[in-house]
């Protein structure tokens, strides 16, 4: 039975806009590929921007073992940031998600347009305006969390907040294999990471995406943010949970959840 990319579209739509969790795409059909998880993520993105949202950029996901091994899912994956899911205060608001979780993130901001197929590594050095730390705020719309890769493709790779520090570095004045990090959960190291846990380096993750996105004619543009992906797992965000990621030469970044 062919899949109703706009159906399964508005299914998580709706999830997202009741803040209700939804058993998983492929516990009620028989077969959902890559491709058609694709397309369902596509669909997802039209519903938004069609309700004004734009978007400010790109995102990997399940790019660290870390975080592939948190979620039993062992590829990385891609979705979209919507302007509407930028953070600019340092508090997210838990009641409008279904159960948070926070990451720490490795971010770049793009000076120019960047479109695969065959970008590299310094190719990649070469669109950035400047690499910033960031943290996303994840909520799969899926019951507990819990799914597989064609799911949390069509999920917009459980997408849905992203906080940005405010004072980065230019990418080649970095080492990024070696970008510390360090994750707080209200004032605990709960986690730690170099970039070299995002694929051996997070200028890779750029570059592989601009490919991914250059398989199917899209591209980076100048302006974006682009997620690298998180380094370490994402810890639960509740109402009074206080996160914070501290990076090795750009600047930290703390998140309330009210
Ligand atoms: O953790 C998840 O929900 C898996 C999707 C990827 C999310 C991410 O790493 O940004
Ligand atoms: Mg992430």
């Amino acid at each position: 039975m062919s899949i109703d990319h706009a159906e399964w579209a508005a299914y998580l739509l709706a999830a997202v806009d009741e803040r209700q969790e939804v058993a998983a795409i492929t516990k009620q059909v028989d077969e959902l590929s890559i491709d058609d998880a694709y397309a369902v993520q596509a669909a997802l993105l039209e519903l938004q921007l069609g309700r004004g949202d734009t978007l400010a950029g790109a995102k990997l996901g399940l790019t660290s073992a870390a975080k592939q091994e948190q979620m039993g899912v062992a590829e990385p994956v891609y979705g979209w940031v919507l302007q509407s899911s930028v953070i600019v205060d340092g508090e997210v608001a838990v009641g409008e998600l279904i159960h948070p979780r926070a990451e720490p993130e490795v971010v770049f901001r793009l000076a120019q347009d960047l479109a695969g197929p065959g970008i590299g590594r310094e190719d990649a050095l070469d669109a950035v305006e400047v690499v910033l730390g960031g943290i996303e705020v994840i909520d799969s719309r899926y019951e507990a969390f819990s799914f597989t890769l064609p799911d949390v493709i069509a999920d917009n790779t459980s997408a849905a907040r992203v906080a940005i520090g405010a004072q980065g570095a230019p990418p080649r004045s970095l080492d990024l294999s070696t970008l510390g990090c360090v994750f707080d959960v209200d004032g605990e190291v709960v986690g730690t990471a170099t970039g070299a846990a995002l694929l051996g380096d997070p200028a890779e993750c750029l570059a592989m995406l601009a490919n991914h996105l250059g398989k199917h004619g899209q591209k980076l543009e100048a302006g974006w943010i682009v997620m690298a992906g998180a380094p370490t797992d994402a810890k639960p965000l509740g109402i009074g949970t206080v996160v914070k990621a501290r990076y090795s030469g750009v600047d930290a970044v703390s998140l309330k959840g009210v």
